[in-house]
């Protein structure tokens, strides 16, 4: 066989994928995994394919047309810029096997301050890193994922084609774009993860007021059914009413009425939360999402709190179908200060590191292959269009619109919930996020006095020029 146009390493769920995405637009693909059986087995199941399976790197490597272009698909784990993990350990494995401009692309989760330290230290090796995000789960991998790579513009022009033909298409347009240099495809991605949190949660939220309402699972299944026909049309709505459909073949029940409400994470989530007070970025929504995770991890606690701490009886009245209302509206309005939030991150973070992103064409390649793609993508994508110095989602005219239709029944169901002990924390963080940045005065004028009370830290007035700083001298307080 002639040599192959791509290689992958790591034959798992994502990277067995990807190899037969790659392989299905024409391209010749050598794999390689570190148990050989795994490998084997792979090339085995798919005869007839232009795959060319290696049992050694050596063998991986000269199989490979230059420069080579191989794709590192393995559990990626470093936490820290400095942690080392598997990602680390093939591209040691590699190094002394390459030629200078071979391309090493990590399209794992990796952190995305490691990416930048795996960057330079091949650019040191003369050789070429992409570290690109690639989200979409197994289905995504397999027929079209959403991807967002990072790393010089020039090694970007060189992997174009084999990743515009592997991404899903929207409109016709491929779901990637170089996104920017060094770490910038990893950490877009990250914040894609942390949206992600806050959409599932948000949604989570919804559903825990229908069944305090004493919907069924049926009748649950059957409002996101229809609200993915219109605004809130997305992935995670859609599979939300299909999982609410399902019933367990042993017992007849729902099957999400059967799953322990135990949720689990990898980290994009907390990294996500890490990075945003490094940045002074407000991601309540986000942060509520994380913390309800953590919340509901401690199950134990909950059960034995239920029994002691007390909350009022829930009364969530019979008109069912306008709750259904007030509760999409809740959810739309929160879902769009989540995503405010994400790309003001982006925003921060980009301009700092001078990563020249575009948040109009970040949102156009979430609107296909990804786990948050949804129908309001495609008026993200116009805002920012429109606009490419929008200071904030919330303020362009479409979403300053349905913000402003939308915030009555908000405030409704946060109410609502609120007072009947049902925890809302993504919706109440989105809905206090909007009322403070819309407050032309907030109270900080009394922590100012406060601060300058026990710390003579100083404030600004009013009735004189910004920048001139006043103390008072604050009476003394005994005991
Ligand atoms: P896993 O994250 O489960 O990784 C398993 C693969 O890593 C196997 O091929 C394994 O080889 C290999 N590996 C390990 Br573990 N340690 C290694 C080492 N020291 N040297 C060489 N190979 C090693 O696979 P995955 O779920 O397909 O995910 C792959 C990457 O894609 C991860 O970074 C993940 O975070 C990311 N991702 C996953 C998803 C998803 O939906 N699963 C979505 C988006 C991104 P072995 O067979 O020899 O053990």
């Amino acid at each position: 066989m002639s040599l192959a146009d791509f290689g992958l390493i790591g034959l798992a769920v994502m990277g067995q994928n990807l190899v037969l995405n790659v392989e299905s637009r024409g391209f010749t693909v050598a794999v390689f995994n570190r148990t050989t059986s795994v490998t084997d087995e792979f090339v085995a199941k798919h005869p007839g394919k232009k795959l060319i399976g290696a049992k050694t790197l050596e063998e991986f490597v000269q199989s490979l047309k230059r420069p080579r272009k191989i794709q590192i698909m393995v559990k990626s784990n470093a936490v820290g810029a400095a942690d080392r993990d598997a990602v680390d350990a093939v591209i040691e494995q590699l190094i002394p096997l390459l030629e200078p401009d071979d391309i090493i692309i990590d399209g794992g989760n990796s952190f995305y301050l490691a990416t930048e330290r795996r960057d330079a230290y091949l650019a040191s090796k003369g050789l070429r890193f992409i570290g690109a995000g690639v989200s979409g789960g197994e289905e995504g991998a397999r027929k079209g994922p959403s991807i967002m790579p990072g790393g010089p513009a020039s090694t970007w022009e060189v992997m174009k084609p084999i990743f515009e033909s592997i991404a899903a298409k929207v409109d016709g347009e491929p779901c990637v774009i170089h996104i920017g240099p060094g770490g910038a495809g990893h950490y877009v991605k990250m914040i894609h993860n942390g949206i992600e949190y806050g959409d599932m949660q948000l949604i989570c939220e919804a559903y825990n007021i229908f069944k305090h309402a004493g919907f069924t699972t049926d009748e649950m299944a059957a409002v996101f059914n229809q609200w993915n026909e219109g605004d809130l049309q997305s992935y995670l709505i859609q599979i939300t009413g299909k999982a609410l459909e399902q019933k367990d073949p042993e017992t007849g029940k729902s099957v999400v009425e059967l799953i322990v409400d135990k949720a689990g994470q990898k980290g994009t989530g907390q990294w996500t939360l890490l990075n945003a007070a490094e940045n002074a970025v407000v991601i309540s929504t986000i942060n509520a999402a994380v913390e309800a995770r953590i919340l509901s991890s401690q199950r134990q606690q909950r059960l034995a709190a239920s029994t002691e701490l007390q909350g009022p009886a829930v009364s969530l009245g019979s008109d069912k179908a306008a709750l259904v209302q007030k509760v999409h509206d809740a959810l739309y309005a929160s879902k769009i200060i989540s995503y405010a939030q994400g790309l003001d991150l982006i925003k921060t973070t980009g301009e700092k590191k001078q990563w020249g992103l575009d948040l109009g064409r970040i949102a156009a390649i979430w609107r296909g292959g990804c786990i948050i793609r949804a129908r309001f993508l495609n008026r993200i994508t116009d805002a920012y269009r429109g606009n490419p110095t929008l200071v904030n989602l919330m303020l362009d005219p479409f979403f300053k619109d349905v913000l402003n239709k939308t915030q009555q029944h908000w405030r409704e169901v946060v109410s609502l919930a609120t007072l009947n002990g049902i925890p809302v924390p993504a919706f109440s963080a989105s809905l206090g996020y909007y009322d403070s940045y819309r407050a032309a005065r907030l109270p900080a004028n009394l922590l100012q006095a406060q601060r300058d009370f026990f710390g003579a830290h100083t404030y600004e007035r009013l009735d004189k020029p910004a920048g001139e700083f006043f103390h008072t001298d604050w009476p003394e307080v005994i005991g």
